[in-house]
């Protein structure tokens, strides 16, 4: 069994990554400032043997401290800015956050002799890209700070692999959806923002005329992705899409949506773009990785856990 470090663990794609890892028997450790992350999402994982500790990720010396302390066969560092509006609205905070973070959690996987480092990065990266479905070769030119950040973690990480020998591997989430996304908040992703509101009887806006599409990918699956790139023996440094690979319109989204609430149509977010998929080929091949669940299943599930106010 693995000895696993999780950076962010009280977010979204956090604590349900330390869930699956915690049910495959590994031994697993989290930090998480709680700026973003709620407690709330990880009473199950304590319960089941978390061990948790409270401070942000560049504090380098606790981090350099755990690190060594635990002797972690892996860190999955998922602790970030998440919304891209923040990072427009505060590229400073974004840097610190995106680029610096993922510097100092570099290190200490370089002091600490740490084999192997898991990366959440985005398909943020991409840009405005035109091909459709997207492979991990396409050109990277990122329109926002997020984006930009993202990117040049990556490389900061790749180049921490190539120089001193560890296994990086670099997660780039299409559009994850799942329990405990926060949906009141406007930047939270679509699925979870319109279930809420079908729930509630609200009315939801599309913007646009509901036939963009997006590459929907359930929580789940991405912590299934995660454990995976952190514990898969013989895993080799290198970039993967995660997401389906079948992407779905707004319009199909509203079908599964029951009861309808009332739809208003407002004009497209500016800077909106129209699809967005990825290639999946690279996931499979390097970590044997397939998503297994579809918007179209997973949606009752999260109706129900709405209905049922239940935050996990
Ligand atoms: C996703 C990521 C974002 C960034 C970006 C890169 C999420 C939540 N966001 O943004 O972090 O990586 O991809 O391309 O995964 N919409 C509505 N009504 C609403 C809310 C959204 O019509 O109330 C539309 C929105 O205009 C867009 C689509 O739904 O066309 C998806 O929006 P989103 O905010 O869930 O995700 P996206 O793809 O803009």
């Amino acid at each position: 069994m693995a000895r696993i470090l999780i950076t962010g663990v009280a977010g979204f794609i956090g604590s349900h990554t330390a869930d699956h890892l915690l049910r495959a028997g590994h031994r697993v450790w989290g930090v998480d400032n709680l700026r973003t992350g709620h407690m709330s999402n990880i009473t199950g994982a304590l319960a089941a043997g978390l061990e948790f500790g409270k401070f942000s990720v560049l504090d380098a010396a606790r981090m350099e401290r755990l690190v060594r302390q635990a002797r972690v066969d892996a860190i999955i560092h998922l602790a970030a800015l998440v919304s891209v509006n923040e990072s427009i609205s505060q590229p400073d905070l974004n840097f610190r956050l995106n680029v610096e973070a993922t510097h100092t959690v570099a290190e200490a996987a370089r002091h600490g002799r740490v084999p192997r480092l898991v990366f959440a990065s985005s398909a943020a990266v991409y840009g405005n890209t035109k091909t459709v479905p997207v492979a991990e070769t396409a050109a990277l030119h990122p329109i926002s700070p997020y984006g930009a950040a993202k990117l040049a973690s990556e490389h900061l990480l790749l180049a921490s692999a190539a120089s001193y020998g560890m296994t990086v591997r670099v997660q780039r989430y299409f559009n994850v959806f799942g329990r405990r996304q926060d949906p009141s908040s406007p930047y939270s992703g679509v699925i979870s923002i319109f279930v809420r509101k079908s729930c509630r009887g609200e009315p939801i806006t599309v913007f646009g005329d509901g036939r963009q599409t997006r590459d929907f990918i359930a929580v789940d699956d991405v912590a299934r992705a995660n454990v995976l790139a952190a514990t898969r023996p013989g895993v080799a440094s290198g970039v993967a899409n995660i997401c389906t690979g079948r992407p779905a319109s707004l319009r199909a989204l509203l079908k599964h949506l029951s009861p309808l609430p009332p739809v208003h149509f407002a004009p497209a977010r500016p800077g909106d773009i129209r699809h967005s998929a990825g290639s999946t080929a690279a996931a499979r091949r390097a970590l044997g990785f397939t998503a297994r669940s579809t918007m179209a299943e997973s949606l009752p599930d999260l109706v129900r856990a709405e209905r049922a106010g239940e935050s996990d």
